[in-house]
């Protein structure tokens, strides 16, 4: 074993035994004493609001494997809603729906459709949902739409923030394994970048299997207003997380796999890994000119450092980085050292000289300030102060940018202003408005992969905790800790002003254009009260309006074996009053908001008289709220 992976095996051994020790301190009860080194510090902020006050910020939160995306009001954590993306949800028919499963499909590539036909399923119902990001316009959160990566079956997906539901999912091509997204924040989004974390073969037929020098990662540029993809860049190394410039001239990735290792000891073996830096406008200049291979319908170029391209710069970085954050000041770039305890900081206004005269990668490196120990991610306040979650230290660690940038230029102060206690061991932070030009500085929320022993025990799989700390006060205090369920990595807090939702459906909405169009060529109205069964051969369209506390169809009969689609148009045109359809042992339930029009599709096949119901509690008589399916047996 080389020196180099001893001390890697060392840290890694830290890393598990930090956690095994505390899940012993916790079961002996002696966690939280033990655990905090720091004494208690004061709190002044306070997230606590009275019974009816409203949250001053919108939380997005990402919930990893669970594939969902959740609003919390923000600083009081409350869990205002659950938006499903990539997972499939009983409450609202997500996966279900016609609706949903068009969205759900029609961005899957052809040979995932044919792939998943053979397992009877439409589309995937997992997915790994890690980065969730809103729309940008000149360096700022424009409450257009939010981005999400799915890590697990490589797509982006985009939630709009007029209804926030989930409108497109791309699936994309060549690259595997979506990991960090970003979207361009200058002159607008724009592009979504998104990093391929795993290496394959570019054309993964099988043809090629265990010869990794043949597999490449793919960086991918897609079109925020299509979601489609515009364009992707074939690297070296692996891909991390990604974030890009204010002047919307480059991208940055992480790469922890600089090595292209298979193993754990190949991927950490080099001292230096990487950042990736895209020049767009070389790349764009590439595919308006040809240059490039098509592959799976995609411009491809090449910017591996082999090929020596304008398209990339490749600037060491220690030690198997990971997040990577731009700052407000709009100048600095903040990559995370992960194995290594720096962060590196690049100058924006250094990154030219790389692509224009060559200049030496690491020329752009202003700033390396050592922080403690497994930085992952950084956040800012606007106020030229970063937060670095330290991952084996489990703590936030607050620094000075400036004095960074004039230690590492030689001068001898400390850049490092206080750090806080979190429990335990953080992931992603996020301060309020942290990634963009209006950082405000008031809130920092910690993401810790570990509660142990901060709340009562729910059995061996417990919550994750995220705390708030108050960065307005000097002692950066924890002020609240907050559980949660698998597992958010990201997090970003916007200003409430920015978000404005509508509080019923526009009868015309898009979402439900195919079923407007079915009704059309049926005769039925679907703006009017209306209860129709139209026969087409073994197929039925069953339509009906809702007003609560009632169907309009008491009762429809259909035949054993037809397909029968039914359509619920909910006519209350008024605030929360949502309806459902939930069809008793056919596995049926789907959400009907007000003014919306949702339906679902299913087989027949169980003959014999089955209840339908409004599962969303609607009026003093929703119990009543209810009608029956007749199936007649099949022969009768
Ligand atoms: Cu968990 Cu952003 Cu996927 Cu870091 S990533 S912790
Ligand atoms: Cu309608 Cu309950």
């Amino acid at each position: 074993m080389s020196e180099k992976l001893k001390q890697l095996a060392m840290t890694r051994r830290g890393m598990l035994g930090a956690t095994a020790t505390g899940a012993v301190l916790a079961s002996s009860g002696l966690g939280a004493t033990m655990m905090s080194a720091t004494p208690a510090k004061a709190a002044t902020g306070t997230v606590h609001l009275e019974p009816g006050e409203l949250d001053d910020y919108y939380g997005f939160w990402s919930s990893g494997q669970t594939g969902e995306l959740r609003i919390l009001g923000f600083p009081s954590m409350r869990e205002l809603m659950r938006v499903p993306v990539f997972n499939r949800c009983s409450a609202t028919g997500w996966g279900q729906t016609n609706e949903s499963l068009k969205i759900l499909t029609d961005g899957l590539l052809p040979e995932t459709k044919e792939f998943l036909a053979k397992r009877h399923m439409k589309t995937y119902d997992n997915g790994d949902l890690h980065h969730p990001h809103m729309s940008f316009t000149d360096g700022t959160y424009d409450g257009r739409y939010l981005f999400m990566n799915d890590k697990a079956n490589t797509r982006v997906a985009r939630v709009r923030c007029d209804v926030m539901k989930c409108d497109k999912i791309t699936e994309i091509p060549n690259a595997k394994a979506i990991h960090g997204l970003r979207p361009q924040k200058f002159p607008r989004t724009g592009y979504v970048f998104a990093n391929g974390e795993d290496e394959t073969p570019l054309v993964n037929d099988g043809t090629i299997l265990d010869d990794p020098s043949q597999y490449v990662n793919i960086f991918t540029a897609l079109d925020g207003d299509t979601m489609d993809v515009a364009w992707q860049v074939i690297v070296s190394g692996n891909l991390d997380n990604t974030d890009c410039d204010y002047q919307g001239k480059y991208a940055f990735s992480t790469s922890y796999n600089s090595e292209m290792g298979m193993t754990l000891a190949e991927m950490t073996e080099n001292e230096m890994d990487h950042v990736v830096i895209f020049n767009i406008k070389a790349i764009e200049e590439a595919v308006a000119a040809g240059k490039f291979q098509e592959l799976k319908g995609v411009p491809v170029v090449d910017g591996r450092k082999e090929a020596n391209s304008q398209f990339t710069r490749y600037v060491p970085i220690p030690n198997s980085p990971h997040g990577v954050n731009t700052a407000p000041d709009m100048k600095h770039v903040v990559v995370n050292g992960k194995l290594s305890p720096t962060c590196s900081v690049i100058d924006v206004t250094k990154v030219d000289a790389l692509f224009d005269s060559n200049a030496e990668p690491r020329s752009c490196i202003v700033a390396e300030p050592e922080l403690g120990l497994g930085p992952l991610h950084t956040a800012f306040d606007g106020k030229g102060f970063a937060y670095t979650t330290l991952f084996l230290d489990s703590q936030i660690v607050k620094w000075d940018m400036d004095k960074a940038v004039r230690a590492f230029a030689g001068e001898d102060v400390d850049p490092i202003v206080t750090k806080t206690d979190v429990h335990y061991q953080p992931g992603h932070n996020h301060t309020s408005m942290g990634e963009t030009k209006e950082a405000d500085g008031k809130w920092l929320v910690s993401l810790n992969k570990f509660s142990k022993d901060r709340f009562i025990n729910v059995g061996p799989l417990k919550p994750e905790n995220e705390q708030i700390l108050d960065i307005t006060n000097p002692d950066m205090p924890v002020v609240h800790d907050g559980p949660t369920f698998a597992e958010p990595h990201d997090v970003i807090i916007v200003r409430r002003d920015i978000v404005n939702p509508v509080n019923v459906w526009d009868r015309n909405d898009v979402t439900w254009e195919d079923a407007r169009k079915q009704a059309e060529a049926d005769g039925v109205d679907l703006d009017w009260g209306h209860d129709d069964l139209i026969r087409d051969g073994n197929k039925v369209r069953v339509y009906m309006s809702s007003v609560a506390p009632a169907f309009s169809l008491e009762k429809f009969t259909v035949k054993q074996g037809d397909e029968v689609t039914i359509y619920v148009t909910n006519m209350d045109d008024v605030d929360d009053v949502t309806h459902g359809f939930t069809l008793g042992n056919y596995g049926v339930a789907m959400e009907v908001a007000p003014q919306a029009t949702a339906s679902v599709t299913f087989t027949a096949d169980r003959p014999g008289v089955h209840w339908f119901y409004c599962q969303w509690f609607c009026h003093a008589l929703h119990m009543e709220m209810r009608g029956r399916m007749f199936v007649e047996p099949s022969g009768a």
